[in-house]
């Protein structure tokens, strides 16, 4: 029986003061979805007694059968604190990494997260990306140390040994607690430090500052302490759970002691002195039990001892008594004497009131979001807020104010659609009928009993006969109906609304994550609901959609509602064909596009994916479109070799993906291949030494490197090629970079992003500054190393730094394009003024079409259209015929050079690489008229992109193919061990 009604929690809804969302993080099997079923206990939703057992948030048949979590899902929980109540959204999200897209889901939506630590397995490697995914998303961290339990039963520590262990390990998770918040400090201090105009220092009065701004920065509410109340030590398998205040206020009444001295010394190296009655510091040095462990440790200790070990059952009766608890006999006489346990802990220390109470203190309401944390959505941190267009700057005010009033604008972020069975969801659902109803539907059927009595029997017959079929006619088309309906997937969009209220029924737009207001609102996009993302051109991110459902997420089951006003966490209906993973719905094209999550994994586990049957093709394509959606992890596409391949962050990810195509989505058999391993292609500098160690002269050298596309085209490595209007003529030679040169980009593909969206935005007369002080910082930074690696490399890279013209692929990857063109003096991509452009040149005209030939070219290699890594392409010459009057046509075609569709935003995706590269070949209507082979801009994209390609071509190439490189941490007990193995198994190594 469920304890809290709908309607309540409906009611609740309206008072965003006391709504909280959370989410639950931590390493896999530390405990997250058991702690969720305490919290849903504690609601009715689900029985004290199957807490920790029924794992109700893991509601596929996979994660039961597995017993991990694939998925992040929420339940709302009602919790009464004193006089008020407060409704708590918690998000139970994976542990495992594989589903690490999921998690970022979650924590997207949420202002607090409950950080749980197994403290047998102590600090993980996903414990600490949760620490950091919290501070990255600006949301507030509670602690809970789990499985206290495991040091009385399994490691059978002592009340002392546990609290130092409990210790060491607080003190693990503050020191990355600490990590991060000098790391942020030391950023902001050093890019001051930048900013700040060098000050004249004279020869006989020098002044050093070593400052780090550490010292002067609120360290205050970084770090977990238990005075603070931000911790709880719990057993969630045994359902208990405390905070030090709990104990405070028992003791203090008990010992007459302060409340907040209590706070201040229960944890930490405090003793009573029973003789003076005094709580003194320095327990360790004198070899006396701390409170902690004298006043709570030993007390649970001494449960768990008398119930489970000794199974003593008149120390157990004493102990009820003195606790003041009322067990019932038959929990109290159950042959497992867990449940005893459970039930004495239960009523003791209820592991749901400490997490509730915890929550409520320190979360965050709707109505208190940051500043920072609404920047930080709205606008990503590498880049100033002011850069935003004013209606959208304006857009903060109703962030911060989550007015549910008509009138202030609605905002909604869906941070993933999950799919749930059309059966499933209440509209669907066969509702129980009321008593009115059915005394009513009696009587109606009494009364066609009377009616039938009345008719003589051949007429009975025939009426019974037609009204039979009749019957069977209406179920056969009901069942058909039904089926149709159980086959399809709906999916519900997983959303938070920060301003407005929305409505069933409610015409909002809907934005793309690429979604940029400022252009947006310069266009006037003509808008109907009939267009779908699917539609979209790659440049169009807005669609019209209507809010169709809106619902209460109470984990599978969902709870249908009229409208969500701002500060909930719901669910909406109707928005299938509108967003594809992410998307942001308001009822303004000002508001922009919910930045990217920080997620800290790709997708890299690629498989080809065939029906078994080949004429099912069609609906592993609809399989595979729906996944992609359902999943925020996983990237579909059609390979140009005709191969549907699949990429998944890892393998058990991979399987989930595949079973919920083979059940779900495509329902048909699947055939799957063995992972494909991703290569990249490079080149390496000829070879000095020939297979019998001799020296290869110089001369030697250069006749090998030919390959055969010797022709007049290339001249000592260099390619030299025409458009085929013979108009355009380009010399491009491949060097292979510097190792360190092509690591240190691989390294920094964000930053890389960056430098090249600033460059364009300074170029295109737009805002010259975009870019946070941080964000300036590091990029001088990355081109200071930079030119140190050239400067090392040797002479020939000398002037490298300055002449890049772009990085490939996708204008952030491992690749050069290098300007040598004596005639073509383009500004550097590193100078910070947009001076040096000649605007009117056809070289400049060009320039973004320029960049995609050569972003094509490394994007696929010619050895196996793989990408390409460590490549530098030197353009040596690039001219126009003059004489055939080439500046006219230059002058004709590109009507608006600064905005060819490449030239501004960064590229993410293969196929819009494509796409954008097409739209910039077909942007010249003039000339595929004119000439026979097509747009001018085509052809000099094509030519750069084939001299590329020659140009490696004319290189020794190689074949790259990723190594798996992994940390193994083992006791010193098991070392002897592992290190057989790895003599027995040497190639791991
Ligand atoms: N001894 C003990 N076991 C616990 C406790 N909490 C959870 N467990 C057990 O730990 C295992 C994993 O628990 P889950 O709640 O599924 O862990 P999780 O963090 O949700 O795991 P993922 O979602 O897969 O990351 C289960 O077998 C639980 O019974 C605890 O307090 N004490
Ligand atoms: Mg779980």
């Amino acid at each position: 029986m469920r304890a809290v009604s709908p309607e309540v929690l409906a009611e609740l809804q309206k008072n965003p003061k006391n709504i909280r969302h959370i989410c639950i993080l931590a390493h896999v099997d530390h405990g997250k979805t058991t702690l969720a079923d305490s919290l849903l206990a504690s609601n009715g939703i689900i029985s004290q007694k199957m807490a920790g057992k029924l794992r109700y948030m893991d509601s596929r048949k996979d994660e039961q059968e597995r017993g991990i979590t694939m998925k992040s899902s929420a339940v709302a929980v009602h919790y009464q604190k004193g006089d008020a109540n407060y409704l708590i959204n918690v998000i139970d999200s994976p542990g495992h990494v594989d589903f690490a897209g999921e998690v970022c889901t979650a924590v997207r939506l949420c202002d607090g997260a409950i950080i749980l630590v197994d403290v047998v397995e102590g600090i993980c490697p996903q414990t600490k990306v949760a620490l950091q995914q919290a501070w990255l998303e600006h949301i507030k961290p509670l602690l809970v140390l789990n499985k206290i339990d495991r040091l009385i039963l399994e490691w059978k520590l002592t009340p002392l040994d546990a609290y130092a262990h409990l210790a060491m390990i607080l003190e693990q998770v503050n020191a990355i607690r600490g990590e991060l918040f000098a790391s942020d400090v030391l950023k902001k201090t050093d890019c001051a430090q930048q900013s700040e105009p060098q000050k004249e220092s004279n020869s006989d009065q020098q002044v050093f500052d070593w400052n780090s701004g550490l010292d002067d920065s609120d360290d205050s509410t970084v770090y977990f302490s238990p005075e603070q109340g931000n911790i709880v030590f719990a057993s969630a398998l045994d359902g208990w759970g405390f905070g030090i205040s709990h104990f405070a206020k028992i003791y203090a009444s008990k010992l007459g002691a302060r409340e907040e001295l209590l706070k201040k010394t229960l944890w930490g190296d405090f003793y009573l002195n029973s003789k003076t009655k005094q709580i003194m510091k320095g327990a360790q040095a004198k070899a006396k039990r701390p409170l902690f462990v004298q006043f709570i440790l030993e007390n649970i200790w001494s449960i768990y001892d008398a119930v489970l070990i000794q199974r003593d059952k008149v120390t157990v009766d004493k102990m009820v008594k003195s606790l003041n608890l009322t067990i019932s006999a038959r929990d109290a006489n159950h042959k497992d004497p867990k449940i005893g346990l459970q039930a004495i802990f239960g009523q003791w220390l209820p592991l749901s009131d400490a997490v509730l109470e915890m929550v409520c203190n320190f979360v965050p309401s709707p109505l208190e979001l940051s500043n920072e944390k609404v920047e930080g959505l709205m606008c990503s941190s590498a880049l100033k807020f002011d850069i935003l267009a004013e209606e959208s700057r304006n857009l903060k005010q109703d962030f911060l104010k989550c007015s549910p009033s008509d009138d202030a604008p609605v905002i909604v972020c869906i941070s993933k659609m999950f799919p749930t069975e059309r059966k499933m969801l209440p509209e669907f659902k066969q509702k129980p009928l009321t008593a009115e109803e059915i005394t009513l539907r009696r009587e109606k059927a009494r009364q066609r009993q009377a009616e039938k009595l009345l008719e003589n029997t051949s007429e009975k017959v025939k009426t019974e006969a037609t009204s039979k079929s009749d019957i069977a006619v209406e179920s056969e088309m009901n069942n058909t109906f039904i089926d149709d309906i159980e086959k399809d997937t709906a999916f519900i969009a997983f959303a938070r609304v920060y301003s407005g209220c929305v409505k069933k029924g409610q015409q909002l737009y809907v934005l793309g994550p690429k979604h940029d207001p400022a252009k947006a609102l310069k266009m006037n996009i003509p808008m109907s609901e009939s267009i779908t993302v699917h539609d979209l051109h790659p440049e169009q991110h807005i669609t019209l959609a209507t809010v169709k459902n809106l619902y209460l997420l109470m984990g599978k089951e969902l709870i249908e509602l009229d409208n969500a006003p701002a500060g909930n966490v719901i669910g909406i209906g109707g928005l299938q064909d509108h967003v594809l993973k992410s998307a942001t719905l308001s009822s303004t094209i000002a508001c922009p596009g919910f930045i990217d999550l920080h997620s800290s994994t790709v997708p890299i586990v690629r498989v080809a994916l065939e029906p078994a049957h080949p004429r099912e093709m069609s609906a592993l394509v609809r399989g595979m479109r729906l996944l992609n959606q359902a999943d925020p992890c996983v990237r579909v596409f059609l390979q140009e070799t005709g191969e549907h391949v699949l990429v998944s962050a890892g393998e058990v990810h991979l399987q989930r993906c595949v079973d919920d195509l083979k059940e779900r989505f495509a329902k048909i058999e699947i055939n799957v291949s063995a992972p494909i391993v991703p290569f990249r292609e490079t080149i390496i500098p000829p070879p000095t030494m020939d297979m019998v160690n001799e020296i290869i002269e110089k001369s030697q050298q250069k006749k090998t490197a030919k390959t055969e596309n010797e022709s007049d085209e290339n001249q000592n490595g260099c390619i030299c090629l025409r458009t085929p209007n013979k108009l355009c003529y380009l010399r491009i030679r491949a060097e292979p970079l510097p190792p360190e040169v092509t690591k240190l980009l691989e390294e920094n593909a964000t930053l890389l992003k960056l430098l090249e969206q600033t460059y364009n935005s300074r170029h295109s007369g737009e805002t010259e500054d975009i870019l946070t002080p941080e964000s300036i910082n590091s990029l001088q930074k990355l081109k200071t190393t930079l030119h140190e690696l050239f400067k090392c490399a040797g002479p020939k890279w000398a002037d490298a730094l300055d002449n890049i013209w772009s990085f490939g692929p996708r204008r952030c990857g491992p690749n050069i394009l290098l300007n040598s063109i004596s005639t073509y003096k383009r500004p550097s991509l590193w100078s910070s003024k947009s001076t040096g452009f000649k605007a009117d040149s056809p070289h400049f005209n060009y320039d973004s079409t320029f960049i995609s030939g050569f972003q094509l070219a490394t994007l696929c290699g010619p050895l196996c259209d793989e990408p390409m890594m460590g490549v530098c392409f030197v353009v040596e010459e690039w001219t126009f015929d003059r004489d055939s009057s080439v500046s006219d046509v230059a002058d004709l075609e590109v009507s608006n050079p600064g905005e060819s569709a490449d030239g501004l935003c960064p590229k993410t995706d293969d196929n819009e690489l494509v796409s954008d590269a097409i739209s910039v070949a077909s942007s010249g209507p003039s000339s595929a008229s004119s000439t026979p082979f097509g747009p001018f801009t085509g052809q000099i994209m094509s030519t750069v992109k084939e001299a590329c390609r020659k140009a490696f071509q004319v290189q020794p190439q190689r074949l790259m193919c990723a190594m798996y490189s992994c940390n193994i941490q083992v006791t010193t007990d098991m070392l002897g061990k592992s290190f057989k193995f790895f003599i027995i198994n040497p190639l791991i190594i």
